[in-house]
């Protein structure tokens, strides 16, 4: 009897945990990307991300310029100024592709590559970047 007991006990805590999952896999919807930004651009540049999941972009104003300090995703008709220090842009991409942005005048390059969760095992990671333009933001 009291092996049936702890046995159930058992049962009942792991659908305890089970459950606990599923709740926080529902409440963390979210996928934060982090990226510092210094005079050389934007660490990294570019970020793959989940379709239809909102995204929590920490940017980290470690040393801004006259070049640097905004950003404009033109897809998402998103433009903000950086500020020093750290802050928290969010947006939900809603289709599949590749989101290229950059600071405000256009110089600084950064991309979105937004994937489907379904299908992004097929998607090969890219390791390259656009080049840099050097004539921006190098002249500290
Ligand atoms: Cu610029």
């Amino acid at each position: 009897m009291k092996k049936i007991l702890v046995l159930l006990m058992v049962i009942s805590a792991i659908v305890l945990v089970a459950e606990d999952v599923t709740v926080k896999a529902d409440t963390t919807n979210v996928q934060i990307i982090e990226m510092e930004v210094d005079r050389h651009g934007w660490t990294p540049n570019e970020f793959t991300i989940k379709v239809g999941i909102p995204v929590k972009w920490k940017i980290d104003g470690k040393e801004l310029t006259y070049c640097n300090n905004a950003i404009s995703v033109p897809a998402y008709k998103l433009k903000f100024d950086l500020k020093e220090g750290e802050q928290i842009i969010e947006f939900t991409p809603e289709k599949v592709g590749e989101i290229e942005w950059s600071c405000w005048m256009d110089m600084i390059p950064g991309k979105f590559i937004v994937v489907d969760e379904n299908t992004s095992k097929q998607i090969e990671k890219k390791t390259t970047t656009r080049p840099r333009k050097k004539s921006c933001c190098s002249t500290k």
